[in-house]
């Protein structure tokens, strides 16, 4: 009764429920939130985002690609595959980035026809490989970082999707430690570590699983993926991502693994999913917080996200063409006091490089605009032009034509 009351004294109070407003929005976009009643979509704009258009919107970004010089993948045949970069770091006057790397007489095969030679999936029979440049765009390769070790160990099976921490003068490369071929059940591993005491190595394994899968039951039970640390407010903060569920389709999200050591243990934080979407999501520190670039899976995706505090993610932009499991070069990764500058560059990957047949992955260059320390203008435009030709690539299958076809007839014969 009280509510019925309360409601009708607001619909009266405000017009019949018609905004108060005396005069119609004003034609140049106010830069501060205006004083006047307005729609849930204009409220948004002002209160969602970090600006009310997206030129002026720190985390908002176009994408641009550049293709590498150094690397060789034996004509594209699907033997040879780099994916799943690392973040990228300057150290000894270079850039330093990891990366999977396989290497094998075919290309993956499915699991039910793998074997100790043919891979079962892009990333499995994988070694962690590293490569150096001077400009980030022709790269160097050096060769093994961390290679599979012998069985029983973590990873015998495939190292891969590693990432990089620099913690106080020591170098961490976390892992995928395969010890089954991906896709026997599922995608399932836990995440493995190596140490050493310069960016190349030799590699020290830890030998034990350092953040480990769920308990039965829990959303990150079976797959542990895309280890990413950093250093913030000084405790080491690991994302990564789980694929759960699977009926009808997999389900992707980021979790949040935090220690006060390298080496753990680390916890997993009480709230995890911390991101409900995405895939190889990659995170930077931006202001006070942590920004992530949030691709492919989800409700979500083709977002860039952004916590205050780490932790509860809100949309900041919504973007297109985002870099797949993008390693970006993140000056502050290891020392963000809260004060992250953000990020203009990184490497990333595009799978099935040459068709699916011949599966293989290959390594790329992405620029971008998501940085306090440049004003990129070419980087902030609001969409990409693609060609009819680009559309047409994206065509209908059988099943949606002979959906079409009959919904013809339907309409003919009424
Ligand atoms: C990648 C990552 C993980 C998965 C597979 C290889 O995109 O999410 O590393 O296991 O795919």
């Amino acid at each position: 009764m009280k509510t019925t009351i309360l409601n009708f004294i607001l619909f009266f109070s405000t017009g019949f429920g018609f905004a108060q407003n005396t005069e119609g929005f004003p034609f140049i976009l106010p830069n501060e939130k205006p004083d006047r009643e307005m729609s849930l979509a204009m409220e948004r704009n002002y209160n969602a985002y970090m600006a009310p258009r997206p030129e002026h919107n720190e985390l908002y970004s176009q994408f641009k690609y550049t293709k590498l010089q150094g690397f060789d993948y034996n004509g594209g045949d699907g033997t040879i595959s780099r994916r799943d970069p690392s973040k990228i770091i300057f150290a000894n006057g270079k850039y330093y980035v990891w990366y999977t790397y396989r290497n094998t007489p075919t290309h993956p095969q499915g699991a039910d026809k793998c074997n100790d030679t043919i891979p079962s999936s892009d990333w499995d029979l994988c070694d962690i490989w590293y490569a150096t440049s001077e400009d980030g765009f022709t790269w160097e390769e050096q060769g093994v970082a961390v290679p599979r070790p012998p069985k029983p160990n973590v990873g015998w099976r495939s190292v891969t999707t590693t990432d990089i921490l620099v913690y106080k003068g020591k170098y961490y490369l976390y892992y995928q430690g395969f010890m089954e071929a991906s896709g026997l059940r599922g995608d399932d591993c836990p995440v493995a570590v190596s140490y050493a005491d310069s960016p190349d190595g030799p590699w020290t394994p830890y030998n034990k699983i350092v953040i480990e899968n769920g308990a039965e039951g829990e959303w990150d039970q079976y797959s542990i993926h895309d280890p990413h640390p950093f250093v913030y407010k000084d405790k080491i903060y690991l994302y990564y991502k789980s694929d759960f569920d699977g009926d009808p389709r997999l389900v992707r999200m980021q979790g949040l693994a935090m220690a006060d050591n390298p080496l753990g243990p680390f916890t997993k934080h009480p709230l995890n999913p911390v991101i409900a979407s995405g895939h190889e999501t990659s995170f930077f520190p931006f202001k006070e917080g942590m920004a992530a670039m949030v691709t492919r899976d989800g409700n979500e995706h083709h977002t860039i996200q952004y916590a205050k505090d780490g932790v509860n993610f809100e949309i900041a932009s919504i973007v297109s063409l985002l870099p797949n499991a993008a390693g970006s070069f993140v000056p502050d990764a290891f020392n963000s006091k809260g004060n992250g500058r953000g990020i203009t560059w990184g490497l990333s990957h595009v799978i099935a490089a040459n068709g699916w047949e011949k599966n293989h992955a290959v390594l790329l260059r992405f620029d971008c605009d998501l940085s306090l320390d440049i004003d990129d203008p070419d980087m902030k435009n609001h969409y990409e032009y693609y060609r009819p030709e680009f559309f047409y690539k994206h065509g209908l299958n059988e099943k949606q034509l002979k959906r079409i076809e009959l919904q013809n007839k339907e309409l003919i014969t009424k």
